[in-house]
């Protein structure tokens, strides 16, 4: 029986570090910026297109990039930053479907076959992705669609920078043929070579190519995949992430602390951290974690339940503080290396029917609220509580 037609988005974020990094420092657009490791035997993470006129590509040693292009600015990744961008993307796709399989911090796959219903067609739903992700992040995603996986992501691919291209079933031919075999699913550069050397350079000589030619070229078994591939045909499902077991936030002080103002003060921002994400996937957890490391090396974790499931930041700070003292007054000198909060047991999208009187105030959980749509606008951080600012300029 045939399948029915499925719809399928790839949604890949344009020169995506580098764009971070534009987005957070305004002096940057225009320039060539190039984001990677910068010691002596650094590599590119990934250079912005301006950069690549020039030539510098992912994974090119940093020393070549700086010959190709010495004008440009250079820039230490910052992991975590990425990550809560890419969280903010990921909660615009969780929007339209849960199917979602993740291929990096800036790439993923969406089903959306039982989202057409409500939001009509593919094109739609990759507009409003598309928007969606350009307000609440400011960079530019490159989208495509299709009803496979191959051709969805060529479809982001070939329209990239700032893509957004449908391939339809009677338009596969006329964008596969041409490209070069090279570039197919499934052909490495082992098998590229082969078929160079049997004449098939493109897609399209592919399918012209004699069975025999192309069975001695990669063997019977890929020749009959490749030629499936090179129609357009692609079975393979999109497999859904699956969901987190728990969400932690942590930070290393470069200089050990050791009064315990300070420490809580560190402990409600990371409570807001992983607060933040609890609500922005909407779940509530059970059980807070603490995680203590005393210099250098020696590591204490404790834990305890939230009297109901919950995800406001004073809730859980109330737990993680309680934590915390009873640890630090365990200790004759007690100092911090490292502290961090982890939110598990979680109990997936129950709505607020539950009441509780020991819970957070109404109005400090409205501020939650408030909180997470500024901090997703301006970036995480930008806006704390009063008792977290004791942070700042410590990091
Ligand atoms: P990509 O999506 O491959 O590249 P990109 O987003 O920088 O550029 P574009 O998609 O517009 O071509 O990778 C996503 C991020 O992953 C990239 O910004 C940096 C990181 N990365 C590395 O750290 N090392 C690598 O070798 C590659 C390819 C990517
Ligand atoms: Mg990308």
């Amino acid at each position: 029986m045939p399948h029915a037609p499925r719809a399928i988005i790839h949604v890949d974020m344009d020169a995506f570090y580098a764009s971070v990094e534009e987005r957070d420092d305004p002096g940057l657009v225009g320039k060539p910026v190039i984001v990677g490791g910068l010691g002596r035997r650094g590599v590119v993470s990934t250079a912005n297109y301006q950069a690549r006129k020039y030539g510098v590509r992912s994974a090119m040693p940093t020393s070549e990039a700086r010959r190709r292009c010495p004008q440009a600015v250079y820039i230490h990744p910052r992991h975590e930053r990425y990550a809560a961008i890419s969280a903010v993307v990921f909660d615009v796709f969780a929007e339209y479907t849960p199917m979602i399989e993740g291929l990096s911090l800036d790439e993923a796959f969406l089903d959306v076959t039982g989202s057409l219903r409500l939001f009509s067609s593919v094109e739609v739903i990759g507009r409003r992705i598309k928007d969606s992700i350009r307000e609440r992040t400011g960079l530019n995603a490159s989208v495509g669609m299709a009803h496979n996986k191959l051709l969805a992501k060529l479809g982001s691919e070939l329209s990239k920078p700032n893509g957004f291209l449908v391939i339809r079933p009677d338009e596969v031919r006329g964008y596969l043929d041409p490209l070069p075999i090279g570039r197919m699913w499934t052909v490495g550069k082992v098998a590229e070579e082969a078929l160079h050397r049997v004449g098939i350079r493109t897609i399209g000589d592919l399918l012209r190519a004699d069975a025999w030619r192309l069975n001695k070229a990669v063997g019977e078994r890929h020749a009959a995949q490749l030629r499936a591939l090179c129609v357009g045909e692609d079975e393979r499902p999109v497999v859904a992430d699956a969901p987190e077991v728990s969400i932690g936030a942590e930070w290393t002080f470069d200089v050990d602390v050791d009064d315990l103002a300070i420490a809580e003060a560190w402990m409600l921002r990371q409570c807001e951290r992983v607060g933040a994400r609890a609500r922005g996937r909407d779940v509530k957890a059970r059980t807070v974690a603490v995680k203590l490391r005393e210099p250098p090396f020696v590591t204490h974790s404790r834990q305890a339940q939230l009297p109901v499931p919950g995800n406001a930041t004073p809730d859980i700070y109330a737990v993680a503080r309680r934590l915390l003292n009873v640890w630090w007054h365990q200790h004759p000198r007690p100092r911090l290396r490292l502290l961090g909060v982890t939110l598990s047991g979680f109990d997936a999208r129950h709505g607020d029917e539950q009441q509780d009187m020991f819970a957070a105030p109404a109005a400090e959980k409205r501020s939650d609220g408030v909180q997470d749509r500024i901090n997703e606008r301006f970036g995480a951080g930008a806006l704390v509580r009063a008792g977290v600012l004791k942070t700042r300029g410590r990091e």
